[in-house]
């Protein structure tokens, strides 16, 4: 039994087309509907309409990814009972419509952060890529985060400070620029004035608080989704460790652990990236899966190379610090003991040949996302022969 190939599709304004996901011989579409404002409701008529569009060129709506849980959600402020009932609303009609696997996740204010989106690889290729001191000079010296000090070794600092006094304007203009890009889907970027707004609003929210508050959102919506056979699967932290002062609570196996057992049901899950939760030389992926395994409802595979310093880029899908050969042996096993073939996607991709002239959403390009799903697609059939 193999995975079910899928890709990410941002909807009809990306230039990655529908028709090129299906010639990467994909089965399945990941999406969702980035329109709709975080915290309203996904219509029916909106579901289905995104639904054929990806039928007709011969594919399925496998997973939902995301149907973000909004601020006042994740704060327990302002309108979050209503976003929680419109939450359970959404994913009436998600499964009215016959999707099954909807993927979330619980970072405050900021998704994934990088500083550079074009790294050079020595092959010419391009990268995303988290350079820490550039990210802390970025916090100290651009954002102006009030106390950001407080959250840095004295060391750390140093390098930060390091890193402003040996670089020029124009890279400190592409960091900042990097780091306030906005939520996947959007092309759009925060302000610092709306950056400092929305930590300031997590004042006093820490670890042990907004666990609390997923945890209560999981105690409301994961009975709904049980009862109309969905899966939810929450997406690990990227990076997997606080980020600007805020509290980050997807990080780790413990994480993983809690989250699990505070609501069980089969409709509780994880997503399993294994780029995300790869950052962190404590993370053991093969000790996850051995232990979580059962939970994992839908699976990013790419991966990192991470250094002493806490910089890190997304190197090719089989030659990172994640073992992918192990990983996809383990997940593999798990599949036919759960008799279940798993959605996956190659996660990220680096920018090759033709995706140099094109703009896509930070990596989400074609090729290079063709090329790590063509490899995963590989490994999975090589090593399927030995394992039967
Ligand atoms: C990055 C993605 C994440 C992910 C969300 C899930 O490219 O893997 O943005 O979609 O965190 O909610």
């Amino acid at each position: 039994m193999f995975m079910q190939e899928t890709m990410r599709w941002f909807g009809p304004h990306d230039i990655v087309r529908l028709s090129d996901i299906r010639q990467a011989g994909c089965e399945g579409v990941v999406t969702a509907l980035h329109q709709i404002p975080v915290g309203e409701v996904w219509p029916i008529a909106a579901i289905e309409e995104r639904k054929a569009m990806i039928e007709k060129e011969g594919m399925s709506w496998t997973v939902v990814e995301s149907l973000p849980v909004s601020e006042d959600i994740k704060r327990q402020s302002g309108d979050y009972k209503t976003h929680i009932a419109y939450y359970k609303e959404s994913l009436q009609n998600l499964a009215a419509c016959g999707i099954k696997v909807i993927t979330y996740n619980f970072m405050p204010v900021m998704d994934w952060v990088r500083t550079d989106i074009s790294y050079t690889l020595p092959s010419g290729g391009k990268a995303l890529y988290f350079e820490r001191a550039a990210f802390i000079a970025f916090d100290l010296f651009m954002l102006k985060r009030p106390l950001a000090e407080n959250d840095y070794t004295p060391a750390a600092i140093a390098t930060a400070e390091h890193w402003w006094e040996t670089h020029a304007d124009a890279e400190k203009q592409a960091v900042f620029q990097n780091a306030m890009l906005g939520l996947p889907g959007s092309t759009g970027r925060f302000t610092p004035a709306e950056i400092l707004a929305a930590l300031d609003s997590y004042k006093g929210i820490d670890t042990a608080r907004l666990k609390a508050h997923l945890f209560y959102f999981l105690r409301e919506v994961v009975p709904v989704a049980e009862s109309l056979g969905l899966k939810m699967a929450v997406h690990p932290d990227d990076p997997p460790y606080p980020v600007l002062g805020l509290p980050r609570i997807v990080s780790t196996a413990q994480d993983l652990r809690d989250i699990i057992a505070s609501v069980p049901s089969p409709a509780n899950g994880l997503c399993f990236c294994s780029g995300s939760l790869g950052v962190r030389p404590d993370n053991d992926l093969m000790s996850i899966i051995a232990e979580l395994g059962a939970h994992i409802h839908f699976l990013h595979l790419r991966n990192t190379r991470r250094d002493e310093q806490g910089n890190f880029f997304e190197a090719d899908h089989l030659n990172g610090d994640v073992d992918m050969v192990a990983v996809v042996r383990a997940l593999l096993l798990l599949m036919k003991e759960r008799r279940v073939a798993l959605p996956v996607r190659p996660d990220h991709g680096h920018q090759l040949l033709d995706d140099h002239t094109k703009t896509t959403y930070p990596g989400y390009s074609a090729i290079g996302r063709l090329k790590g799903l063509a490899e995963l697609r590989g490994l999975q059939r090589g090593l399927a022969s030995i394992l039967s």
